[in-house]
């Protein structure tokens, strides 16, 4: 079918994915069975010569693959058709990372970026019938070793917990180990490979831009043809709704390139989540012939949108911010790694959950961060369907780069290039990103060990980047660099009053949490707290008897030199001593989810003045104890539930004050019409008894946060005493509950809690699949959590507290397809971790 469509296109297409062979270039004698697209590490583990790296300690064992030559090699037939093609190219969407490529014995090309898309003119040696194609990979962990004892670039964390050399070479940085990763140097073809005919010619590129005005929005598309015809091309293109087409344009090619126009009269916008639809119209464009038949085809989506990041002076600086179609907006969401450490196996599958769990949580923007990889066409579907604005990093991250080097300044501008033309049409763009913490202490006067020069560092991020983005993508903004200071001192990197900062100072700098609510910066783009995965998870890595936090396996899980430490002495400062294994690993999570809330409902109520909230990081790419939200399995860690509340559009919080014996309490919202509501509280003590309560009618003007009760608890504390006193409050919109809170005068380890006597009740809900569980508290429960045995359920609200006397009623979801049995499930409480 797709031969078929295609020959009609006059393109065609003949995929060379699927089957392969590999083995050790050395030892063609022993081939394996292969996966295209996949890499190295897929095919042994799946051929059984490496025992699973992400469980105990295998990834030891299987070093040894990341310094082989490997060769992948298969046969296919081609057809007379597509050898009479004028001009016949082999496409690799993706070769990681150091590949020579032969067919038919003859060597057609080299390959040095992971991020580019190699073509190879095949035309003269392709043979009618049987051909074979090998692919030969170098080790990049043995060429980026020669290169560093050449000339030692600076790296972070370098022979700790990374591999040697990576900044040398364009792949993936992460590969080499990271503080939430495993050192594993993987190679293959990792993407579509495939040849590609064609007589007439192919379309090589469309940007799509748009000017709205009083009008409409005006549409400008500038299409680009490769032809190897000289007769006449033409191109036309529709913009489609719901396969109705609102638009369309034609104009004759002249020297391969054509701008075409339209207007759409009554546009629907697209909006990131919470504001909006996320429209989407289909584009579609074609290359026609002089007859008028249909050479190529391609489709793109777009939203018709402004996105923009606001920088002007206000009075606390320089604003950042970033404002949809001129409504600006408080960017919630996280920082995004790749999805699997081995890449290639995330599925789209994979993606979907994901990001459906990013939305899920009231996130409206993901940073693509700079030690990953530009991610596939899929993650960038789904954001701009859902609303998820992109931060887009080039891929850099916490090293020195060899930009001295012309060739790989070249070979960089060649991946620039190609990832802004795919990516610049997207609705979801937001920024473009430089790297990922380079001004952040790897930046000084001259090359040392530690740094590289500003000389250097300038030539590629203020000059060549920002060169080749205005002259690709002058639509989109562009940053140098997270963090970045554009004023003042640049080395000031976390300057308060402007630009985006990454806030270590919780967790790397051991400060308290209070410390969050001293910090008044503009935008926090990463800022994080580890915590332990939970121990169904666990027990995928570590067996039976190495299922304590300092064991070699719980060690080897724990990539953060002071991670298992920093979490135990947080632990002890907030809360009381866990029992046991498998309650640290709960109460880690609590502790996390308590870390990022104390920090997010800060800068939610400090709104405008800061104007984002990206916590580090969503999700993990192999089974460890890390800063994510979402474990490798796809598990919500008590801090996914969290972020559901503490990045509701409207959102109640709490800020205490133990010295007055006061709460105050505010309203964050970031809805775009007015609303009003009621809010509620009520003060009770550690048994449950009420001693206090009220209700406020407050209403509050769109996209705003300010401070709407006090509450002094004096009286009660001289009653019941700081450690026996409990504030419940929540905010009711329409006689619906759209936010809770919860205040104490102590941390919750100096409380007097009492056993809570939780019990829950499960009931199917009617017809539908959906599965109700009640949760009951004699007493007030605090972190009251679910945990479910059967695996692909998740709970709608998790880690939540319960005054005594009440009971809450929780949806159980599926996640994927499953249905839902009910069976198996644990309900507890922060007492539990404690109490024997
Ligand atoms: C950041 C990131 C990562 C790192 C994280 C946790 O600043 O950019 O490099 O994994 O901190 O240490």
């Amino acid at each position: 079918m797709d031969r078929i469509e295609s020959q009609i296109s006059g393109v065609s297409k003949v995929s060379l994915n699927g089957e392969w062979r590999v083995s050790r270039a050395a030892d063609r004698e022993e081939e394996l069975p292969a996966v295209v697209p996949g890499c190295v590490h897929l095919d042994l583990l799946a051929a059984g010569r490496i025992s699973d790296p992400f469980v105990a300690e295998n990834e030891d064992d299987c070093q040894w693959v990341s310094r082989e030559v490997w060769s992948y090699r298969r046969a296919f037939d081609v057809d007379q058709a597509t050898l009479d093609c004028d001009r016949i190219v082999l496409r690799c969407h993706g070769l990681d990372t150091l590949a020579e490529v032969f067919m038919n014995g003859v060597k057609i090309g080299d390959a040095n970026n992971m991020f580019r898309t190699w073509e190879f003119d095949v035309k003269s040696v392709l043979r009618l019938g049987a051909n074979d194609i090998e692919v030969r990979f170098q080790s990049a962990l043995l060429f980026t070793e020669a290169k560093q004892s050449e000339r030692k670039l600076p790296n972070w964390s370098e022979g700790n917990e990374k591999l040697v050399g990576g900044p040398w070479v364009r792949k993936c940085q992460s590969n080499y180990g990271w503080d939430w990763g495993p050192k594993l140097v993987t190679c293959g073809i990792w993407k579509d490979i495939e040849l590609v005919g064609f007589s007439f010619g192919r379309l090589q590129d469309a940007h799509f831009q748009q000017h709205h005005g009083a009008d409409g929005v005006r549409i400008q598309l500038t299409v680009e043809a490769e032809m190897v015809t000289s007769s006449q091309a033409t191109a036309r293109a529709f913009i489609l709704d719901g396969g109705a087409v609102v638009a369309e344009c034609e104009a004759a090619f002249s020297e391969g390139k054509v701008t075409l126009s339209a207007t759409i009269t009554r546009p629907k916008l697209w909006w990131p989540n919470g504001m909006g639809e996320a429209h989407l119209y289909e584009l579609r464009v074609e290359l026609l012939d002089k007859g008028g038949f249909v050479r190529d085809v391609v489709g793109k989506r777009i939203g018709l949108r402004r996105l923009e990041l606001q920088r002007h002076a206000d009075e606390w600086g320089e604003s950042f911010q970033f404002a949809a179609n001129g409504v600006p907006f408080f960017a919630k969401g996280a920082n995004w790694i790749p999805a699997d450490a081995l890449l290639p196996r995330a599925s789209a599958g994979d993606y979907r959950r994901l990001l459906d769990d990013a939305v899920g949580v009231n996130m409206n923007m993901l940073r693509v961060w700079g030690g990953g990889v530009y991610e596939c066409e899929e993650f960038y579907d789904i954001c701009d369907e859902l609303g998820i604005c992109v931060w887009q990093d080039f891929m850099f991250a916490c090293a020195g780069y060899p930009s001295f080097d012309a060739a790989w300044m070249r070979n960089f501008e060649l991946e620039a290039e190609e990832q802004i033309r795919r990516l610049r049409h997207r609705a979801s763009l937001a920024l473009w990103c430089g790297n990922n913490e380079l001004e952040q202490g790897i930046v000084a006067e001259t090359w040392t060990d530690t740094a590289m020069s500003w000389e250097d560092y300038s030539a590629l991020f203020d000059e060549l980047l920002p060169s080749v983005i205005a002259r690709l993508d002058p639509d989109t903004d562009y940053w140098p660099s997270s963090a970045h200071s554009p004023i003042g001192d640049r080395c000031d990197f976390n300057n308060p009053t402007c630009g985006d900062a990454h806030l270590w100072d919780v967790w790397h700098g051991r400060k308290p949490f209070e410390w969050y609510w001293t910090s008044t910066h503009r935008f926090c783009s990463e800022f994080g707290f580890q915590s332990f995965p939970e121990p169904r998870s666990v027990e995928f890595y570590a067996p039976a008897d190495e299922r304590n936090i300092t064991s070699y396996v719980m060690e080897h899980h724990q990539r953060s030199g002071i991670g298992n430490a920093t979490i135990i002495d947080y632990m002890l400062s907030w809360f009381r001593l866990p029992c046991g294994f498998e309650n640290t690993l709960w109460l880690s999570q609590i502790l996390q989810a308590a870390a990022i809330q104390y920090a997010v409902e800060h800068w939610r109520r400090n709104m405008p003045r800061t104007m984002g909230a990206l916590y580090w990081q969503l999700n993990d790419c192999w089974p460890v104890a890390s800063w994510s939200s979402i474990d490798y399995f796809g598990r919500w860690k008590a801090l996914h539930y969290a972020a559901k509340r503490f990045f509701a559009p409207v959102m109640l919080s709490v800020v205490d004050d133990p010295k007055a014996a006061k709460f105050s309490l505010h309203i964050t919202s970031d809805l775009l019409t007015e609303c009003e509501g009621q809010l509620r509280w009520v003060l009770c003590d550690t048994d449950g008894r009420e001693i206090g309560g009220g209700t406020k009618i407050v209403s509050m003007a769109p996209r705003c946060a300010r401070h709407v009760l006090d509450i002094d608890v004096s009286d009660a504390r001289r009653d019941v005493g700081e450690q026996g006193l409990l504030l419940f409050c929540e905010f009711l919109i329409n006689g619906e509950t759209v936010s809770r809170s919860f205040g104490t005068l102590v941390r919750p380890k100096h409380l007097r809690l009492r056993a809570p006597k939780l019990s829950h009740r499960v009931e199917s809900c009617g017809d539908s699949k959906d599965v109700i569980v009640t949760v009951s508290a004699k007493r007030p429960a605090l972190f009251v959590w679910l945990e479910f045995e059967e695996d692909g359920v998740r709970a709608d609200d998790n880690f939540f507290h319960l005054q005594g006397g009440e009971s809450r009623s929780i949806r159980l979801l599926p996640v994927g397809e499953g249905e839902i049995k009910g069976v198996g499930i644990r309900v507890r409480s922060l007492y539990d971790t404690f109490a024997e």
